[in-house]
């Protein structure tokens, strides 16, 4: 089988060959399996393969060659075996299964990975989790864990564990359980059924998990990004808004139901659009009581995912939001936001013939949502039709105050004031719940922490806004990090270190990265600039973009207009970036709005003075200034929040896991190849091993490795000098000169070696005593 190779393949990523003729700048190779077609390609399509049948490796590294072609066999075969997860040296790759697999996160399996090394045990989470919280203690850093993919790869669900585990290690107390209950609520108001994903996360979140001087638990803070606000007001097709309205229709008491004047999502405008079914599960059905069952809307539609459970979502959410120390009173007042933000969307409104100046009034059959909605919100239903239907002015004229002027709204412009109003209401409620969770996690006593990193991965769709915007630059900047830790520090370290290990390309992104967020002239800065103006235009934002950027490389005209190369940029259109991942096209439409925080001013003061406490605390922040702007940058703010993150992640300790979505069916046992392949590409997984292939992915200061065993040997040893120690240490042990290397100041593994050498240092006292013996020996 030597002359067997890996020859990419549009549909399976790579499949196996043999190379038929070798020709200029290629080969024509003939698949094994003739069901395929012959193909000739360029060199850099075909690689070496070494398949022995049925054999896989727990890291990637570990096999004999190291490409592309190897990486996603090994990876579909152990995925075919159940085992989803794997490593790139110390990167985890997790594969979702889309089913359970039983016993895979046991209480017992977290157990059996305490204390362990990478790579002593089998590829896990917990694996990754134990290494950071072993980091931690010996290294004295805080550390984070990066968990990237596209949607529905499974990075809220590896999220999960990782809490799982950290917060359970020992007996999960209080302040743990507290850190485990945030999920449940930050999903049900964060997370909704899209068609990529049944439980997609609308936001990104970092979680850190801080422990105090002896590595107890002691508190917890969750900081979160970029709430996807559009979803409040609308959903389409198969998707719906926010878990919560379903849940609360679906699983709330008949009496808070009736008290919130909630029927079902059929009757809401901001839901009717989308999916209105509610999930429950079929064994839930059954131990429903017969009132809830007869009640018309518990059972609609079939039951499509039995992991989405509306009626048992709401009760755990109600238990895990008073174990957080909501009580009773503060939980109704939530509910009854979020139901204001509904009857709100039901305000519609109609042209209104008495004004001469084109305004509008509220339509018939809006009144009675209006006046339900004011009652939940606490203000006056007068004030607030008021504060709909028009816009107050400080005339520019008339000395120092200016006239007071009433500007009628049009029913689109009425329609965005009630759509701003709605989304600032959820978005606030979402930010204040955050913040309530951190209150009941407090961490004074905290020494170090473990950060989680869940934030969505690059996104690119038919049509691209501002939110892909934010979330593709986010991942660029990822990238970058990525890139640092991984890629340029390990070139740099071999170099600083005196090993020879030949030099691995990799594009710096930097250069997109000016594009976006440089100070003068970069995207989000004329974005706000154009949003400033008296009357800004996205069209005029997209020209100013071409202007500046036009010459470029990372910037382009989308495609469509490209096609239509010397005519000018077209107003519905946007412009193209080269991402690290792939060019993306975005439409520059409703970058204004949605760049956009500010409600208007009178709408900003009927909510500031409602007579509901909990309304009047979501817009009490920042009262000073919010009041009179007209414009809060939502791209400045979220550039401002992922600095500090980018901060945080450069002083901690670092540690990836790569989520990879196997097909888009979300179904299991489908391993579709190429997409594979592209996550794998996209993530930078393919050129990580082309680094290690030449490399040592395990290294560790001779003072650390010293620390670390010292006290497994007899006091005459531990007082050699660190070095010195290591290599006794290292050339007593059954090690091969191949496997490890020393540098200047650090000893160097190769794949999955120092997880070797970790155990037979940990084994039995009589294997030590040989060791022992065989140290000595070495020294003399
Ligand atoms: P995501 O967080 O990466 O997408 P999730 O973690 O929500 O994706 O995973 C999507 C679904 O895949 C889950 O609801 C589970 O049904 C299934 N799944 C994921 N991981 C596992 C696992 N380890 N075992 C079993 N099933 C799993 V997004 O939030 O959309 O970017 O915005
Ligand atoms: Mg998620």
């Amino acid at each position: 089988m030597d002359d067997v190779v890996w020859a990419r393949d549009p549909t399976e990523g790579f499949i196996l060959g043999r190379i038929l003729e070798i020709t200029n700048d290629g080969a024509e190779v003939v698949p094994l399996d003739s069901k395929y077609p012959r193909r000739i390609l360029p060199f850099s399509d075909i690689f070496r393969a070494n398949v022995e049948k049925d054999k896989d490796y727990d890291d990637n590294c570990g096999m004999m060659f190291l490409n592309e072609g190897s990486l996603l066999h090994n990876i579909r075969v152990r995925y075919y075996k159940n085992k989803i997860y794997s490593y790139v040296a110390n990167i985890l790759i997790a594969v979702n299964p889309y089913k359970d697999i039983p016993e895979l996160y046991s209480s017992q399996t977290i157990k059996s990975y305490q204390g362990r090394s990478l790579g002593e045990m089998p590829p896990h989470v917990f694996a990754i989790a134990d290494k950071a919280f072993r980091d931690m203690k010996v290294f004295k850093q805080s550390q984070s864990i990066i968990v990237s993919g596209e949607s529905g790869a499974g990075k809220t669900e590896s999220t999960k564990h990782l809490l799982k585990y950290l917060c359970e290690g020992g007996a999960a107390g209080p302040i743990e359980q507290k850190i485990l209950d945030a999920n449940p609520v930050l999903e049900a108001f964060g997370n909704a059924k899209t068609t990529r994903n049944n439980n997609s996360s609308r936001f990104g979140k970092f979680i850190e998990v801080h422990f105090d001087k002896k590595f107890q638990v002691a508190g917890g803070h969750i900081s979160h990004y970029l709430l996807e606000k559009s979803r409040i007001c609308s959903s389409h097709g198969e998707e719906r808004s926010y878990h919560i309205f379903y849940m609360l229709m679906a699983g709330g008491p008949a009496d808070l139901r009736q008290k919130l004047g909630l029927t079902k999502p059929n009757d809401f405008n901001y839901l009717k659009h989308g999916c209105t079914r509610y999930f429950t599960k079929p064994d839930t059905e059954k131990t429903l009581s017969a009132g809830q069952k007869s009640s018309a809307h518990v059972k609609q539609g079939p039951l499509r995912d039995i992991l989405i459970d509306d009626i048992s979502d709401f009760k755990d959410l109600d238990v895990a939001l008073s174990r957080l120390g909501m009580a009773d009173a503060e939980r109704f007042q939530i509910y009854v936001t979020v139901a204001a933000v509904l009857h709100l969307g039901n305000v519609e409104f109609e042209e209104n013939p008495e004004d001469s100046r084109g305004g509008c009034k509220v339509a018939s059959n809006g009144e009675k949502s209006l006046t339900t909605a004011s009652q939940l919100l606490g203000i006056d239903p007068d004030e607030l039709k008021q504060a709909l239907v028009s816009r107050v002015m400080q005339s520019a004229r008339g000395g120092v105050k200016g006239t007071v002027i009433m500007v009628p709204l049009k029913i689109h412009e009425a329609n965005n004031a009630r759509d701003a109003l709605a989304k600032a209401i959820y978005s606030n409620l979402f930010d204040y719940i955050v913040s309530r969770i951190n209150q009941s996690i407090p961490f004074q006593t905290s020494c170090y922490y473990i950060g989680v990193l869940d934030i969505a991965g690059f996104e690119f769709f038919t049509v691209n806004s501002f939110e892909q915007f934010c979330i593709n630059y986010c991942n660029e900047k990822l990238q970058q990090f990525f890139n640092e830790r991984i890629l340029k520090f390990e070139q740099e370290l071999y170099k600083k270190e005196g090993l020879s290990v030949p030099e691995i390309k990799f594009t710096d992104n930097q250069d997109c990265i000016d594009v976006i967020e440089s100070k003068g002239q970069g995207l989000f800065t004329l974005l706000d600039e154009e949003s400033k103006l008296p009357k800004p235009a996205y069209s005029h934002f997209t020209e100013e973009v071409h202007k500046v950027w036009g010459k470029n490389y990372r910037l382009g005209l989308p495609r469509s207009s490209k096609l239509r190369a010397h005519r000018s940029i077209r107003d519905d259109e946007g412009f193209l970036i080269r991402h690290f991942a792939g060019a993306v096209c975005y439409q520059t439409k409703q970058f204004i709005d949605k760049n956009n925080d500010a409600l208007h001013a009178s709408l900003e003061g009927i909510v500031q003075e409602s007579n509901n406490k909990l309304i009047q605390t979501l817009f009490s922040t920042s009262v000073a200034q919010k009041g009179k702007l007209t414009f809060i940058s939502v791209g400045n703010k979220f550039k401002t929040q992922l600095q500090e993150l980018m901060d945080k992640l450069r002083n901690n300790g670092t540690n990836f896991i790569r989520c990879i979505k196997p097909n888009n069916k979300m179904v299991d046992l489908q391993f579709e190849g190429s997409l594979c392949l592209m996550q794998l590409t996209c993530s930078g997984m393919t050129s990580v091993l082309e680094l290690m292939e030449h490399g040592f992915p395990s290294r560790t200061h001779f003072t650390e490795l010293h620390s670390m065993y010292k006290d497994y040997l007899p006091r005459e040893l531990k007082q050699l000098a660190p070095k010195t120690f290591c290599e006794a240490m290292l050339h007593s042990l059954r090690l091969q000169d191949k496997d490890f290397k020393f540098g200047v100041t650090r000893v160097f593994f190769r794949p999955g070696k120092f997880a070797e050498f970790d155990k037979i240092m940990r084994s039995d006292p009589e294997n030590l005593k040989n060791i022992v013996a065989q140290v000595k020996a070495w020294l003399v």
